[in-house]
């Protein structure tokens, strides 16, 4: 029995969509004429009628948010996310738009956000490309030529240089091996010995060889090699990392492999900064809510001794709370 709940937790950490780590989940009695009609009502109503636009779209799944727009401009002739857009402001708007688009989009988005004009958003870059799944930087990437007419890892190298530029390529890549239902655990041995000859028995590490292994091994086998460091180094992979490298390239390494051993734990992290902007809180709340958000809130009480409701009363405020609270789901 503790084996079988182990192995659920392990595909709980590793295989995203297999959880039920979803704070948002589809409406059960989902009549997508009703909620089309009722937003084109609020959205005619004198001074807009936030609250139903804001109870509607948070209590929606994003495929059935799709759904709805698709419905509203059959109705109306006219595009939901222009007419939001036009119509709400701040970090409400912000916040809406972001429930309205496709992850894949939305992703894309935020990447080329990071990218354009002077200056690159690093932290980003990092957030994204190193806690999604192969199929959503895929699709995230196919959704950024669509949108932008340009290739997502040119971008990305145009604005990035030496060894960051080489980790985000290869994250960008999407082209981590699935999890398997076999151990290797010869595989498992060499790659920890090359992770450990490549670090710490250099002066400067070899970091192509960490850059390959982390982003083309398969998450459950590197969770596996970061256990048997241990046996060939004093520090764990983590303590190496602090020691070997600098700058964004250190961020991406610690970033990557935290989401490989605790992906809810480096959301959390991204939460509990004093300094958190309200975009980062935005996408997380967005982006995480049908995926693993009820499990960042774990987190999020284990090391704050609150709960993530009880924070974003305290430091949000007006419509804008109205949208994060209700993404959060309940106050545990
Ligand atoms: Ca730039």
């Amino acid at each position: 029995m503790a084996d079988v709940h182990n192995m659920m937790a392990q595909v709980c950490l590793t295989g995203d969509e297999l959880c039920d780590g979803a704070t948002v989940k589809p409406f059960v009695d989902f009549v997508v004429e009703e909620d089309a009609a009722a937003l084109q009502k609020a959205l005619e109503t004198k001074g807009l009628d936030e609250h139903t636009i804001i109870d509607i779209l948070t209590k929606r799944s994003n495929a059935q948010r799709q759904d709805i727009a698709f419905a509203f401009e059959k109705k109306t002739k006219r595009n939901l996310e222009e007419i939001l857009d036009y119509a709400l402001s701040d970090h409400l708007r912000s916040v809406i738009l972001a429930l309205m688009k496709t992850p894949a989009k939305y992703d894309a988005g935020e990447i080329k956000g990071a990218v354009k004009g002077l200056g690159t958003n690093e932290d980003t870059l990092i957030e994204i490309l190193c806690s999604r799944t192969n199929k959503q930087i895929q699709d995230m990437s196919k959704a950024y030529q669509e949108l932008y007419k340009k290739d997502m890892i040119k971008d990305i190298r145009d604005d990035t240089s030496q060894n960051f530029r080489e980790l985000l390529t290869a994250l960008a890549q999407g082209s981590r091996s699935e999890p398997s239902n076999v151990v290797d655990n010869e595989l498992i041995d060499s790659d920890a010995r090359e992770l450990y000859a490549a670090g710490e028995k250099k002066a400067k590490p070899d970091v192509g060889k960490w850059i390959t292994i982390m982003t083309k091994r398969s998450i459950p086998h590197l969770q596996r090699v970061f256990g048997r460091y241990k046996s060939y180094s004093s520090c764990d992979m983590i303590e190496s990392i602090k020691h070997g490298v600098k700058a964004d390239l250190r961020t991406t390494f610690l970033g990557l492999v935290q989401c490989i051993q605790n992906k809810p734990e480096f959301f959390n992290d991204k939460l509990c900064q004093s300094t958190i902007k309200r975009s980062v809180l935005s996408r997380i709340m967005v982006s995480r809510s049908e995926i693993d958000l009820q499990y960042i809130k774990k987190e999020f009480k284990k090391k704050t001794g609150q709960t993530l409701h009880q924070y974003l009363t305290v430091s949000t405020k007006g419509d804008y709370q109205r949208v994060v609270l209700a993404l959060c789901g309940g106050d545990d």
